[in-house]
């Protein structure tokens, strides 16, 4: 196989670039950075869509982004992006776009244009109304992973410290709760290790729950870029475009995934396909994991997970082979009924075969939305900013100390989960709700309820972009903001790469950016002096800085924004006189040192649990759900906006059904079937494909039905919604 080198890869794409690159290949190795391009019509950010964190450059006139293309230069997309980068201003100019603050008449239930000034007022009004009678605990925010991390810090501060709430969570709740619980469990900080070098570095590549061809399609192109001939292994119960294009694809029974990795673990055992050097020196629990797996035998296992003996041990003496293997993991892992444990399964591997913190290794949980590594360290909810601790004394006074701030203000706990926030709506004890950049009534599991349950509440905030969501359609106050594009501040990406994002066009009529929304509030609440050095974006990232000092995710040695664009982003950890250039990549653990006490790793296992939602005769299907194309992005409300993006996918509802079921049925290509749980129903047009299997279909989650049908499980331990089983029935409509 031929690699192109990313100084050939530009040659063949942008012939005049190559020359600047070879001189100075500062992004790829040591040495100097390369001046900008024409300055003063070209700057460059990262793309705002998904957590690749692909550079992109755009094309001003007069100051106003007018085109973009994809940045050569950065060392994360290397001159690559798919259609959502391409097409990323689109969203911009839709005419649905929110204008201007919307207030609604609970009586007449018409809304009409409010000032600003109005507006703010009225927010505080209703929530101090609120607070005064119902007490601390009886508002709560929603929030996301698609802001920019100076917006999700101030937005935390502002409600904890500033307002005095308790209670507040995001999508990544939805998203990456898993992870993160898994990694702070496992490792003693919320830290995915790996490079995106990795992809290119590894001779194994296990794909689990993860469809990168069309969710992380630039990732997808890091591997193949792999020089070393890899295998590549998907563990999906659908053929995807991923696992078609791997060299072997393991369909498991869905939720079957901690059968199957323990099968895996005890095989390596067994075998002593293992790195017992590493266990004993870097690892705790190790003994005891080995003697839990001894009863996961692999007939019981092939039982369970529907495959082979002989396919099991085929993947296990891989594994354990002494290459270079690397874990990855996405949805089909964290949004399950037992996912942190499914999560540390993988952990556990890595583990036990000492592929860690070295070249094309890792157990690695890819992210989903461009800032979803922002919001896990600093939206201020499950972890105190800069992956602090609520519960710890220490924490809040550092934390306090920082912010100039009565460490009184700062919770002595974290907030309580999105599913456990929305029951306390439904108990009457949240009375009012600020949604920013979520849409919760499309995209929440089992959303019926959902609805009703919002109905419940005394006052429904929704700051977004447009006025058509489905969350913004119930709100009784409506915010416009700004959105990725129209201001500034930073994402963190996958690989723990720090990149800025910029604004290169005007929001459209009184819509604000989110940060100064949340400035707005702050000073109509009165705790503006409380956030008098948050006075921008840039201003922040300071502040940022100093509460990562002495964390794991320390980035103290980045100077600001244009050290950062200089650099095409740095990755943490990166403190203060770090003597690493800027540029290199990073992974962790590269001493075999972990962040829990003791420095080792820990090793974290449970008997499976049934699915809880099991298939019967009434609703014989397994219904899973998940991204439906690379045009396509969550609930659609940017994307289609695109003319090409809409092109690119489908516009109804599909759902995916195994021939050989739709004969049984009756149901013919393209016809209209009804898709039934205990919870609701839609109707989708049939795609007869052999991608799922029998007795499974699909469903995109980009259409407003789909989560009238999910099961609401929860992992006991990430509280995160497992959307990607539940029973269904189909009949031709
Ligand atoms: N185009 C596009 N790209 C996106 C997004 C988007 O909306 N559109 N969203 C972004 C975000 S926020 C995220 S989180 C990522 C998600 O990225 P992915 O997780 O890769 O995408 P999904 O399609 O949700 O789920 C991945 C796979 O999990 C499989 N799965 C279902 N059940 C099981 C099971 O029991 N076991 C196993 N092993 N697999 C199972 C599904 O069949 C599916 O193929 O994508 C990001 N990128
Ligand atoms: N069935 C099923 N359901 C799922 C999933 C699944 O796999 N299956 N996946 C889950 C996952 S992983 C995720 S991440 C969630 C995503 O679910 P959501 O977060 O609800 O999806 P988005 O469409 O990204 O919603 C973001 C909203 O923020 C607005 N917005 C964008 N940028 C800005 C901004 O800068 N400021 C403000 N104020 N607003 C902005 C957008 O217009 C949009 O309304 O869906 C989850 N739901
Ligand atoms: S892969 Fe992700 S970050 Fe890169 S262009 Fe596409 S959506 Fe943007
Ligand atoms: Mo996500």
């Amino acid at each position: 196989m031929n690699i192109p080198t990313p100084a050939s890869l530009l040659h063949r794409r942008k012939g005049r670039l190559t020359e600047e690159l070879v001189l100075h290949p500062g992004r790829f190795g040591l040495g100097q950075v390369p001046a900008r391009l024409n300055p003063d019509s070209t700057t460059t950010m990262v793309c705002g869509f998904c957590s690749t964190g692909c550079g992109l450059q755009i094309h001003l006139r007069n100051g106003s982004a007018i085109n973009l293309s994809p940045d050569p230069l950065y060392p994360v997309n290397l001159g690559m992006a798919c259609p959502k980068g391409w097409e990323a201003l689109a969203p911009l100019d839709a005419p649905d776009r929110a204008t201007v603050p919307m207030l609604r008449d609970r009586n007449t239930g018409v809304r009409t244009p409010v000032s600003w000034e109005a507006a703010a007022q009225h927010f505080c009004t209703e929530f101090r109304r609120t607070q005064m009678t119902h007490g601390p605990e009886s508002a709560a925010f929603l929030s996301t992973g698609q802001i920019v991390t100076e917006e999700m810090a101030l937005l935390g501060a502002l409600f904890k410290f500033g307002m005095g709430f308790v209670h507040c969570d995001s999508n990544t709740r939805q998203c990456m709760a898993t992870s993160a619980t898994a990694y702070k469990e496992s490792f003693g900080f919320d830290a995915p290790p790996f490079t995106y070098a990795d992809f290119e570095e590894s001779d194994v590549l296990i794909f689990v729950g993860a469809n990168p061809c069309i969710a992380h399609p630039i990732m997808w192109q890091r591997v193949l870029r792999n020089p070393r001939n890899p295998e590549i292994v998907v563990v999906d119960p659908r053929a995807t475009e991923t696992a078609m294009a791997a060299g072997q694809h393991f369909a498991i029974l869905p939720r079957s995934d901690l059968l199957f990795f323990y099968g895996i673990a005890h095989l390596l055992f067994s075998n002593q396909w293992i790195d017992a050097g590493f266990l004993s020196r870097h690892t705790e629990e190790a003994e005891a994991f080995r003697a839990f797996v001894a009863d996961y035998t692999p007939d019981r296992v092939a039982a369970g997970t529907g495959i082979p003996v002989e396919r099991l041990e085929r993947l296990a003496r891989l594994i354990g082979s002494g290459k270079r293997v690397s874990f990855w993991w996405t949805m089909g892992v964290n949004q399950g009924h037992e996912s942190t444990r499914t999560a540390q399964a993988l952990i556990n591997l890595a583990l036990m075969t000492g592929n860690i913190g070295k070249p094309g290794t890792g157990a690695n949980s890819i992210t989903g939305q461009c800032n979803a590594m922002g919001s896990r360290l600093f939206g201020n909810v499950t972890s105190l900013l800069g992956g602090h601790d609520f519960r710890s004394a220490s924490d809040r006074a550092k934390v306090a100390d920082i912010l100039n701030m009565d460490p009184e203000r700062i919770p002595v706990q974290s907030s309580r989960a999105y599913d456990q926030i929305l029951d306390d709506i439904e108990a009457g004890k949240i009375r009012a709700l600020w949604v920013v950049a979520t849409n919760s009534v499309h995209s929440w599991i089992n959303h019926g309820r959902l609805r009703k349950t919002l109905g419940k509440l005394d006052f429904l905030v929704v700051q977004d972009l447009y006025h058509s969501t489905e969350t913004a359609g119930i709100a009784d106050l409506l915010l416009p903001a700004a959105g990725w594009g129209e201001k500034e501040g930073t994402f963190i990406n996958s690989e723990r790469r720090i990149g800025v994002v910029r604004k290169v066009r005007h929001a459209p009529g009184q819509a604000l950016a989110d940060f100064q929304i949340f400035r707005l509030l702050a000073e109509t609440w009165g705790c503006g002096a409380l956030f008098k050095k948050w006075s921008t974006p840039e201003a922040v990232f300071q502040i940022l800085k100093k509460l990562s000092q002495g964390q794991p995710c320390d980035f103290s040695g980045i100077r600001d924004f244009q050290h950062l664009d200089a650099e095409g982003g740095i990755q943490w950890p990166y403190p203060e006189n770090s003597p690493l250039p800027p540029a290199r990549e990073r992974r962790l653990f590269e001493e075999g040192r972990f962040f829990l006490p003791g420095g080792r790793a820990r090793f974290y296992f449970e008997a499976p649990r049934p699915n809880p939602e099991p298939t019967d005769s009434e609703y014989p299907f397994v219904l899973l759900t998940g991204r439906g194309s690379s045009a396509q992005w969550h609930t659609l409300t940017r994307t289609s906006k695109s003319a090409c993006l809409q092109n690119l996918a489908p516009k109804e509802l599909w759902v995916e059904i195994h021939p050989s079921d739709a004969r049984r049925l009756g149901i013919e290509a393209h016809s209209q079937v009804c898709v039934r749980s205990r919870r609701g129903s839609l109707r989708a047009g049939a795609l007869l494909t052999t991608t799922v299997q029998p007795g499974q279909i699909f469903l995109p989650m980009h259409f407003p039905e789909v989560n009238q049908l999910t099961f609401p499980a929860f992992d006991p331990y990430s509280r995160q919604p497992s959307y990607k089983s539940c029973a269904v029935a189909i009949t031709a409509a």
